[in-house]
């Protein structure tokens, strides 16, 4: 049976205004899961109102920070209470294996924790004025944001949003991914149990090109934060441009994986897979280009490749399974598109590149974690995000050679540098043109650490003080500390003017 999903406006659930749904399938087996309500235009309206009511009336931003940390706080620590009953729900939506999505919930409760903390640290300045004046730089709220989030990780995006900007002490409508909106839905009515007054935070359900649309054009917004396909973000961006406010953007990726020559071989496979295959390979950080050095490439490859083929597909719910299924069939006609190819192209594929044949994968969209090899630099799977379980491997000759082939691609989100040099590690990774760097390791995201991408993979950064930052804006107060009278019109000789 079906379950529904509803809006959330200024503190009550209701359905679409034309009572319009869609429908949430679960990709493992094909299955009707939520009947999902459409927002309209007209209820981004109401959203965009009620947000606006609630941030003009100051019963969240006016709040003192720590009365804000402490509404945090508490939705902190009941949202660890409910990690294991959303870590379900979230692996049933997107076909994520719960392995993986009790160990990435696990941390959401940190992002209240920390940016509760950063709201109640955050000062102003007092910049110089020179003699007759006192500067005092406070930063404010922004007033109403529009939070755009994808389907790959629907929580924990949502909560990278969430956190900061409310801590930051502005109102929000959340418009989440049409494939995967029912945990970030439970979590607006959380944080409402937890204390944040009802119309600041709002949440509607949609399509991109309606629901989406809608809120990205509506003039009542302060902010645009998104994260999607880098399509989306021009789009998303040209809208915020018009508007004139600000934009974040986390956008696509092709993650580069160096391997240098010292490494453990053994070692640098499993972080290798680690890079490609987590999430079905469906990460905007995903390790899809791993470049080896050509000294080790050949063990390197066989054993990568040997692994890859032993990686266990199945029911996502199944603690043992370490592959899910594609999240829709759209995703996994796209992955084996960029095979096929790549294919065409004169790509070598080493392990996969096939729908599965197993019995019980069939009703699922999976697809097998794929290896490719010869792919050369103009080939479109060089540069192409996937978005699915499909990496290459490609050989490199010296230090130069990696960063120059790891820096071929139009994006630059992230990447990780596999070696036991350290200071080739910190060479090899202040010249890599992406936003985040791992040595030794890859995906790893805190709170406090900023996550954005470089080149077309978006705009500004996500979590620690950058994005907090960009939460608020400075507000100049200037005060004139003079005994002096001043009537610039009464007397030239008067003049004060400084
Ligand atoms: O994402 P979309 P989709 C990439 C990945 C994937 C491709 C498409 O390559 O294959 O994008 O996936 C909303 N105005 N990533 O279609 O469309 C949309 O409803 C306003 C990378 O799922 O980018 C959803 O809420 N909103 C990625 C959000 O944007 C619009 C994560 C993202 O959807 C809109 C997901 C519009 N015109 C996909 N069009 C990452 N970097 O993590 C869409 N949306």
């Amino acid at each position: 049976m079906t379950e529904s999903v509803l809006l959330h406006i200024d503190g009550r659930e209701r359905p679409a205004s034309d009572g319009g749904t869609f429908t949430v399938v679960n990709p493992t087996t094909g299955e009707p899961l939520y009947d999902v309500a459409d927002g309209t235009a007209d209820d981004i309206d109401r959203a965009v109102e009620a947000a606006r009511a609630a941030f003009e009336d100051g019963r969240w931003r006016s709040m003192p920070a720590r009365e804000r940390a402490k509404v945090l706080n508490r939705a902190s620590g009941m949202l660890a209470e409910r990690i294991d009953e959303y870590a379900r729900l979230e692996t049933r939506q997107i076909g994520r294996t719960l392995r993986e999505m009790r160990a990435q919930l696990k941390r959401l409760p940190e992002w209240l924790e920390y940016f509760g903390a950063v709201a109640q640290t955050a000062q102003g300045t007092s910049p110089d004025f020179g003699a007759d004046h006192l500067n005092v730089v406070r930063r404010v709220p922004l007033g109403v944001v529009g939070l755009i989030t994808p389907w790959n990780h629907p929580l924990l995006i949502t909560m990278k949003k969430v956190g900061v900007s409310l801590a930051a002490g502005n109102s929000l409508v959340i418009k989440p991914s049409e494939l995967g909106p029912v945990v970030p839905g439970l979590l607006v009515k959380l944080l409402e149990e937890a204390g944040v007054p009802a119309g600041v935070v709002n949440f509607v359900p949609g399509l991109g090109r309606t629901t989406g649309k809608a809120l990205t054009e509506h003039p009542g917004l302060a902010k645009l934060d998104v994260t999607g396909g880098t399509e989306t973000g021009r789009v998303i961006a040209a809208s915020a441009g018009r508007s004139l406010i600000p934009v974040t953007a986390e956008l696509g990726g092709k993650a580069p994986v160096l391997v240098f020559d010292d490494v453990d071989i053994d070692q640098a496979v499993a972080g290798a897979l680690f890079a490609a295959f987590i999430a079905t390979g469906q990460t905007c950080v995903q390790g899809a280009r791993i470049l080896v050095a050509r000294q080790i490439y050949e063990p390197f490859v066989a054993r990568l490749v040997e692994r890859t083929r032993k990686l266990r597909l199945g029911d996502p719910l199944d603690l043992h399974t370490q592959v899910g299924p594609l999240v829709s069939e759209a995703q996994r006609s796209k992955t084996a598109g960029a095979v096929d190819r790549a294919r065409e192209q004169g790509a070598t594929v080493l392990a996969g590149g096939r729908i599965p044949s197993g019995a019980h994968l069939q009703k699922g969209w999976f697809y097998e974690p794929t290896i490719v090899a010869d792919v050369a630099h103009d080939h479109d799977l060089w540069h192409d995000e996937v978005f699915g379980p499909v990496s290459l491997v490609a050989p490199f000759d010296s230090e130069q050679d990696a960063i120059r082939q790891a820096n071929d691609s139009p994006f630059g989100l992230a990447g990780s540098v596999w070696t036991n040099d350290v200071g080739r590690s910190i060479r090899v990774g202040q010249s890599l043109d992406i936003g985040i760097v791992w040595v030794n390791d890859h995906h790893r995201i805190d709170p406090a650490s900023p996550w954005g991408g470089f080149k077309a993979s978006g705009i500004g950064s996500e979590n620690g003080l950058e994005a907090f930052e960009a939460y608020t804006r400075p507000q100049s107060i200037i005060i004139n500390t003079s005994e002096e009278p001043f009537d610039w019109f009464g007397s030239v000789e008067d003049v004060r003017y400084s």
